[in-house]
């Protein structure tokens, strides 16, 4: 019989026993080197396997731990050392702790009443991120992912330059111009999308062989703009681009936006955490001068997805003014604590997930310097790799911050100049992709750029790799694409 009580007990059990095959199959063979990344299936052979269909009446217990069991098989173990695919990979238990304690906690991180823990959490730790990036003072906020985050700095940047568009809307504002260079993250154009901006209106500035902004490209294009009667008001710089790796250069950036009167915007979604490491830091020389800036410790420092902040240098609380609608069923003015702790108007959403705990538990467990050591080690590990593909016959670099590169086969040595060299060339890296997928050993991502043919991006990030899974690496990307 279906009594609240027995339904209590046997959700309990679900729990514990789905916990141990989450624990077993993710957690043990998932991170096992002698397991598979990935068990590949064909999208019709995994929804038979999966059955998908939701019925009318719910399945036993047996049945459920199955489906559990099943998802946990077919499913990408991203946690796998040799999952290299993304700009995040591996699993550190102690943000994964966060990860489970938050979802169990099932709150919304709007006001302190329901979140009084979180509301203090997300403060301190964008305060000491803050402080990493130069600032005593300012603002931010948890989002949910990169995109929402550089979506949030062109919104307050536009609010800034035109604070009457949030009243009027866009017949209160001229064309306006957003400068961003031909390898920022696709998110400025969605961006500028969502906010009525409009694509045309983002200007693309052109990089160079290492994939930086070029900044005399920048001035012209501010040139350009204005000789449409566009109005220059954003600039978004990348620090850490998403297939090179590359850096731009914050200070003469920071020097031509100061100039022209606009917002610097620094997307350090994937390189922002070279904060933490006193060797690496050089990178971002000049990220203090920015009025705003992504980072994504879901990433580089590994605390999960998703986990990613904007961060604010203003400290005239712009980003309440642009978004607060006083919902007075949330946010009353007459609560008994103090209500500028209820920070949940100053976010696009409504319901808000907490994202704060999963890193402040990681950054208690291993310190600043656990966190500095764990960059580190990605660079030292890309660096090793580096060394080793140079040493190798059959590896061509193209870039080594994300390490990209060419695996070019025996039958295509020497025929570089040959004219389908390109095509042959451009269809290597899809192949040894495929048989990687289905014989599971590992995940590694291509892409086609800027002319540019099909190359591989290697992203080292899982803190249980050694210099031995990258000449694992190597080897099986020789061994994948030796016929071809
Ligand atoms: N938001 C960029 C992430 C892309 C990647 O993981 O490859």
């Amino acid at each position: 019989t279906n009594t609240p009580l027995l339904c209590i007990f046997y959700g309990k059990l679900f729990l514990t026993e789905a916990f141990n095959v989450i624990m077993e199959e993710i957690l043990h063979k998932g991170t096992d080197l002698k397991e598979k990344v990935c068990e590949w299936k064909d999208p019709d052979q995994l929804r038979a396997l999966l059955d998908l269909d939701l019925r009318e009446h719910g399945e036993s217990h047996e049945q459920l731990l199955q489906r559990v069991r099943d998802v946990a098989r077919y499913s990408v173990k991203t946690c796998h050392p040799r999952f290299f695919n993304q700009l995040f990979a591996g699993v550190d238990y102690h943000a994964l702790t966060g990860r489970l304690l938050t979802e169990t906690l099932n709150t919304s991180q709007y006001t302190y009443e329901v979140a009084p823990v979180f509301v203090l959490m997300e403060e301190e730790v964008l305060r000491q991120l803050r402080s990493l990036v130069g600032w005593s003072e300012g603002d931010g906020i948890f989002c949910p992912g990169g995109s929402v985050s550089n979506m949030y700095a062109m919104n307050i940047a536009r609010y800034w330059a035109f604070p009457q568009v949030k009243t009027q809307g866009l017949w209160a504002t001229p064309r306006m111009a957003i400068f961003t260079s031909q390898q920022s993250h696709y998110s400025m154009k969605k961006a500028a999308t969502f906010l009525g901006i409009g694509t045309d209106n983002v200007f693309i500035v052109q990089v160079d062989e290492s994939g930086s902004m070029i900044p005399e490209d920048l001035e012209a294009k501010i040139v350009q703009a204005k000789s449409k009667d566009a109005v220059p008001f954003f600039v978004n710089a990348t620090a850490g681009t998403t297939v090179q790796g590359a850096f731009d250069p914050l200070n003469h950036i920071a020097d031509i936006s100061e100039r022209n009167g606009m917002w610097m915007h620094i997307d350090a979604a994937w390189g922002g955490s070279v904060l933490f490491s006193k060797k690496h830091k050089h990178l971002v020389a000049g990220i203090e001068r920015a009025n705003s800036v992504t980072w994504n410790p879901h990433k580089m420092l590994l605390a999960g997805l998703q986990c990613s902040v904007i961060l604010f240098r203003d400290t005239t609380n712009l980003l309440m003014h642009c978004h607060s609608a006083n919902a007075t069923y949330l946010f009353q003015q007459d609560k008994f604590y103090d209500t500028s702790l209820d920070t949940g108007d100053k976010s696009i959403q409504c319901g808000r997930k907490v994202d704060c705990l999963k890193l402040w538990l990681m950054w208690k467990a291993i310190g600043t310097h656990g966190l500095s050591e764990r960059v580190d080690k990605t660079f030292a590990l890309a660096r090793y790799l580096v060394e080793e593909m140079e040493k190798r016959e059959n590896f061509k670099l193209g870039h080594f911050v994300n390490v990209c590169f060419w695996f070019i086969p025996p039958s295509l040595k020497g025929k570089e100049n040959s004219p389908d060299y390109q095509e042959r060339l451009s269809k290597v890296a899809p192949v040894i992709k495929e048989r990687m997928m289905k014989r599971g050993t590992m995940m590694v991502g291509y892409q086609p750029m800027d002319g540019r043919v099909n190359f591989f991006r290697m992203v080292v990030l899982s803190p249980q790799l050694t210099t031995k899974d990258m000449d694992f690496f190597l080897d099986e990307i020789e061994k994948l694409g030796k016929d071809l």
